[in-house]
């Protein structure tokens, strides 16, 4: 019988096979998809958004636990779509302009994702014009943006201007984060959201929504 509590487990300890092996089960045995991922990989992903936030997880268990999250989402992810299981949000993340940093920019999209968001990835050095053009073709919830340096934090601010004069910026809602970046400096550039981790991002998202 299947055990959302034991692919829940296997997440939070990071063990991909067994996190596979649950969820195939699940499956396997008829259970609805939004069931297995809302039960099972979230329940985990929470728990290791928790345990990160509480210093008891560092960046590798979080990366680990998000590895097996994934591979898990790959077998539930075409069952979601066929089932029409809506995600919570869709999310477009990416490191700002100049910036090549991407380590923080992928564990806010991995947790993200194991929270029920659907990611578009835009990657590293994201330029505003870029952002403009994506949040004028796609129907992102959310634009989610990173820098690490303090000299690629004002193309944050140039990525919301350039939002606000193409008539954009009421479309999709900006949260901001990385390691120079402050509330202050969020309020400061009119961003709808600030948050300093990974775990924090999520509830970030979920109260921008
Ligand atoms: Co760079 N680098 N780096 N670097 N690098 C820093 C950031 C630096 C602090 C090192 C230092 O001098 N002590 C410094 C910045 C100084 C500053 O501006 N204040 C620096 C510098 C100067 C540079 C170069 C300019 C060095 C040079 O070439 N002279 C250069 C710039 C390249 C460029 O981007 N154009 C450079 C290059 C690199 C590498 C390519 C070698 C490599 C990046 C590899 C990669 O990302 N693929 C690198 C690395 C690894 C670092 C350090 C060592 C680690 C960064 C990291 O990944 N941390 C860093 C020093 C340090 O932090 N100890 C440093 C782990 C990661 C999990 O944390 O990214 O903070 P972080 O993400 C956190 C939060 O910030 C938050 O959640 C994450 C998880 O909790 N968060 C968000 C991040 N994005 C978020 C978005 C959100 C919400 C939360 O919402 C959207």
């Amino acid at each position: 019988m299947a055990d959302l509590e034991a692919l829940a487990q296997a997440i939070i300890g990071g063990k991909k096979d067994q996190a596979e092996a649950h969820t195939r089960q699940a499956i396997d045995e008829g259970m609805p998809p939004g069931d297995i991922l809302n039960g099972g990989l979230v329940a985990g992903m929470n728990v290791v958004g928790q345990k990160f936030k509480a210093n008891e997880f560092y960046v590798p268990e979080v990366l680990i636990a998000a590895r097996a999250m994934k591979a898990a989402m790959e077998h539930l992810r075409p069952l979601l779509a066929e089932s029409g299981t809506q995600p919570v949000a869709r999310v477009s993340i990416g490191t700002v302009k100049g910036d090549l940093h991407d380590i923080g920019k992928n564990l806010v999209a991995m947790m993200l994702e194991g929270a029920g968001f659907e990611i578009q990835d835009l990657g590293v050095d994201v330029k505003p014009e870029k952002i403009v053009e994506i949040v004028q073709n796609n129907n992102a919830n959310i634009l989610a943006l990173s820098a690490l340096l303090t000299t690629t934090m004002p193309a944050m601010k140039e990525t919301i201007d350039a939002l606000t004069a193409a008539g954009l910026r009421d479309k999709v809602r900006v949260m901001i984060g990385g390691a120079p970046v402050t509330q202050n400096y969020a309020d400061e550039i009119g961003a709808d959201g600030y948050a300093p981790d990974a775990a924090s991002a999520v509830e970030c998202a979920h109260s921008l929504i």
